[in-house]
């Protein structure tokens, strides 16, 4: 080969290895130190000590634009090795720093740091973080805000204001000790003692009261409302009394808007939302409630936040409550899901293949494992999930090394030629 393509693999191969960055010449870079401990929480009368980034529930915010780069120190001072995942970010390229405990990352070990590299690519909007080893994502977690890039906007009328709304799940007993003993007698877990909208509980509950997120808004302005779902296991409903809300984003794209009155919002999913304030000025409850169909126990309880409005008014007794539909309202889930449709314009082109070759049919599922009745499961057995009746085993060979390896292998190849 000569030397021009032997530069031109070599520079490839660089691209290859080392991740996308060298294509956006661009692309801001942004560093973080997320100081992960454990820090006293307060929270239905009960005080706990758990795990955290820089002592905040939910964590901080990293803020980017479409195409930069993030650097995040993570300094483990827990007792646990961690990792953190950022759920739905692509990097192309950059499997390095993904976060599943012992699948493509390694535990950065307590006592040590770790600095995590986040590539940016085609994603625009709301994603998140959080940490991916066991449970520990219950309390370490926090929004991603993708900002449209300089010259570029977002495909409906720029908002007032922005705010983050992260649907949590609070759990009064550990959160390790909970998952820990699942895993060592396969019962199903504890359920969570309440969701939480911004580590908040919420009005609903006597102890939380006086903590209760609020919303402060003015009147015939715009809020584009960040909406993530750090619940650990229930899907819920999500809506504000007397208030419509217009989606027009869901996992970092965005998507055709839609009115309505409630969303549905699944474990890990993020939804953009608009909110006018054009209501008279009081207050209303933002609530998120579960949506499970299922036999297994889940859930029940109410979360709720205050939307309140600027200005001299008495407030009401009490805020008025958005009808959601009830727990196991599969119509009502379905006729929201059913509306979502990713944007498509000239400046949004999709495209989707329309030929369809080949079917696949799946099923995610939680079967039960005969232990001879020495479980803790339903019947004696253990839980165990499985997609289409086969449950998760770990390779023989470590992922990240075959990628680099095989990688690695047809870089030679090419330079050899
Ligand atoms: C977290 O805390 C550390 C130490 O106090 C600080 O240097 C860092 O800037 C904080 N990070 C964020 C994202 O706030
Ligand atoms: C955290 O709370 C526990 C008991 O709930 C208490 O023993 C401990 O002193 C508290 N730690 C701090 C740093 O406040
Ligand atoms: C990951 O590997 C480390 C080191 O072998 C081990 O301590 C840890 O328990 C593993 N984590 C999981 C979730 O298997
Ligand atoms: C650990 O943190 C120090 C100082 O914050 C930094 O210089 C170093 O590069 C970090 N180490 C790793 C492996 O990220
Ligand atoms: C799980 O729930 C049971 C029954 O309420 C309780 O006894 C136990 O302490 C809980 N476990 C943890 C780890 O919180
Ligand atoms: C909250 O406090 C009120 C008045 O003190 C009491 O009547 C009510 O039972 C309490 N509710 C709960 C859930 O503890
Ligand atoms: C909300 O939307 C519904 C149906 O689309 C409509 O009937 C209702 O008037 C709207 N409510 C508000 C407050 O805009
Ligand atoms: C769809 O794909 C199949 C298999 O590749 C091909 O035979 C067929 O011609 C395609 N149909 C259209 C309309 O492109
Ligand atoms: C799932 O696998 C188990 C164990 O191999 C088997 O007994 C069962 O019939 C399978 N179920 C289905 C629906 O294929
Ligand atoms: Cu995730």
């Amino acid at each position: 080969m000569g030397a021009n393509r032997g530069l031109l693999f070599t520079f490839l191969c660089f691209v290859v290895l080392h991740g996308w960055s060298l294509y956006s010449a661009e692309a801001a870079v942004h560093y973080y130190d997320f100081v992960l401990k454990k820090s006293n929480f307060t929270r239905l009368c009960n005080t706990k000590s758990m795990l955290t980034v820089n002592d905040s529930f939910p964590g901080p915010v990293i803020r980017v634009q479409k195409g930069d780069v993030a650097y995040v120190n993570v300094h483990n001072q827990g007792k646990y090795g961690v990792t953190i995942h950022w759920h739905g970010v692509k990097q192309p390229r950059n499997p390095w720093y993904d976060g599943p405990e012992n699948i493509t990352q390694c535990p950065i070990p307590a006592g040590t740091n770790f600095t995590q590299e986040i590539i940016f690519s085609d994603e625009e909007g709301t994603l998140w973080w959080h940490a991916h080893s066991e449970w520990s994502r219950a309390t370490v977690h926090g929004a991603i805000i993708i900002s449209p890039t300089d010259g570029t906007t977002y495909p409906f009328a720029k908002p007032d204001a922005e705010e983050v709304i992260v649907l949590g799940s609070w759990y009064t007993g550990d959160v390790k000790a909970i998952i820990d003993a699942t895993l060592a007698t396969g019962a199903s877990p504890n359920l969570s003692d309440a969701y939480t909208i911004n580590g908040q509980p919420g009005d609903l509950y006597n102890c939380s009261k006086d903590s209760t997120y609020h919303l402060l808004v003015e009147h015939g302005k715009t809020y584009l409302l960040r909406i993530i779902s750090a619940v650990m296991n229930e899907e819920m409903f999500f809506g504000i009394a007397k208030h419509n809300i217009t989606v027009v984003g869901m996992d970092g794209a965005y998507l055709e808007p839609i009115n309505v009155q409630y969303i549905m919002i699944t474990p890990g999913q993020t939804m953009d939302v608009l909110l006018t304030a054009n209501q008279s000025p009081s207050y209303y409850y933002m609530v998120g409630s579960p949506y499970a169909d299922t036999i297994a126990p889940f859930d029940k309880t109410v979360t709720t936040a205050i939307v309140r409005y600027h200005g001299n008014y008495g407030p009401p007794p009490s805020p008025a409550s958005p009808s959601l539909p009830a727990s196991n309202d599969t119509p009502a889930a379905e006729n929201f899901m059913r509306r979502l449709k990713s944007l498509v314009s000239k400046d949004y082109p999709i495209n989707v293949p329309k030929n369809v070759t080949t079917s696949l049919y799946i099923t995610a599922s939680v079967n039960l494992i005969d232990c001879h009745g020495k479980c803790a499961g339903p019947m004696g057995m253990r839980l165990s999930a499985s997609m289409n009746n086969i449950s998760f085993q770990k390779p023989t060979v470590d992922i990240l090394e075959a990628y680099y390896q095989y990688v690695l292998l047809i870089c030679l190849h090419f330079l050899m030629l």
